[in-house]
């Protein structure tokens, strides 16, 4: 039997635009397509300045594939979580910053893979949910690390209790995605901001990647002497240097321009 590609990747230029490609079951994530997400992130290369993560259909993700957790024992159940705190992991901590183009559907483990992406970017249709609480289970995809970080633990813990929804149209949401945008504008949006990630030092990305979130969670003490060594690495490099002196001599963009 010939398999489907679950993935539809493209290069345009810097950018990387990954689709999600299981519309007919709201793009529900099976082993194979969180495989086939890790494949691409283990691919990337310097060249890539930005990656989009975004779906055919109407939604985003109807999370976890149910029908695959039905069979799994408790050793397996274990595993399996395990792989997707790599692969989100491998998103928020990887090569390149992430773009999500959220639409429909962003619940349970799609809203896990929405949260570990960088920037966010939701249309109209968005809705929020975590029925892991309703379909008698616990969320496995990182959600209880990155969620709280973004709406507040009383908002997760009143999603999975009472089945809470939040709509994108309701505005309600900043904490959810940093930016709502018209039906069918997501990727429009989406490669705009990717466009500006692009054309950030590969230090400035990677310090808002990988430096700040562990910054965040140390101590005061601590992140302080990080962030300025951080800081001083990145004033360091020839570029970080060019662009000051491109400012200080009227060449760069202003603020907004
Ligand atoms: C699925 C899944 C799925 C749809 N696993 N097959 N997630 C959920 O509990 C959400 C479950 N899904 C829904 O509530 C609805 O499907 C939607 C609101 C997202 C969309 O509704 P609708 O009317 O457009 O579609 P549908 O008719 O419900 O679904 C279309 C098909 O997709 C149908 O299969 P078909 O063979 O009958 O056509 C559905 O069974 C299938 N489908 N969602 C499997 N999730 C790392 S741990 C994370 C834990 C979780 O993510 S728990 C939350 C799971």
């Amino acid at each position: 039997m010939t398999q489907v590609s679950l993935l539809d990747v493209q290069h345009e230029g810097e950018i990387l635009y990954v689709k999600m490609n299981r519309p007919e079951k709201r793009n529900a994530i099976n082993d194979r397509l969180l495989q086939s997400i890790e494949q691409v992130l283990d691919g990337i290369t310097s060249s890539i300045k930005c990656m989009i993560l975004h779906a055919e259909g109407d939604h985003f993700s109807a999370g976890l594939d149910l029908s695959q957790l039905q069979e799994k024992n408790l050793e397996e159940g274990l595993f399996h979580s395990r792989m997707w705190h790599r692969v989100m992991n491998k998103i928020q901590y990887g090569q390149t910053p992430v773009v999500a183009v959220l639409k429909g559907a962003c619940v349970g483990g799609g809203l896990e893979l929405a949260a570990a992406c960088h920037i966010r970017v939701a249309e109209t249709s968005t809705f929020f949910a975590l029925p892991e609480g309703q379909r008698g289970i616990f969320v496995g995809g990182g959600a209880s690390i990155r969620l709280p970080g973004l709406i507040g633990i009383g908002n997760m813990t009143d999603m999975m209790l009472t089945g809470r929804v939040y709509y994108a149209a309701e505005q309600t949401i900043a904490g959810f995605s940093q930016y709502v945008v018209p039906e069918s504008q997501g990727l429009e949006k989406a490669t705009e901001l990717a466009k500006k990630i692009a054309t950030n030092t590969a230090m400035t990305n990677y310090a808002v990647m990988h430096v700040l979130p562990a910054i965040h969670k140390t101590g005061t003490m601590e992140g302080a002497m990080m962030e300025s060594l951080i800081a001083a690495i990145a004033q360091e490099s020839v570029e970080a240097k060019q662009r000051l002196r491109d400012f200080l001599e009227g060449r760069a963009k202003k603020i907004g321009e």
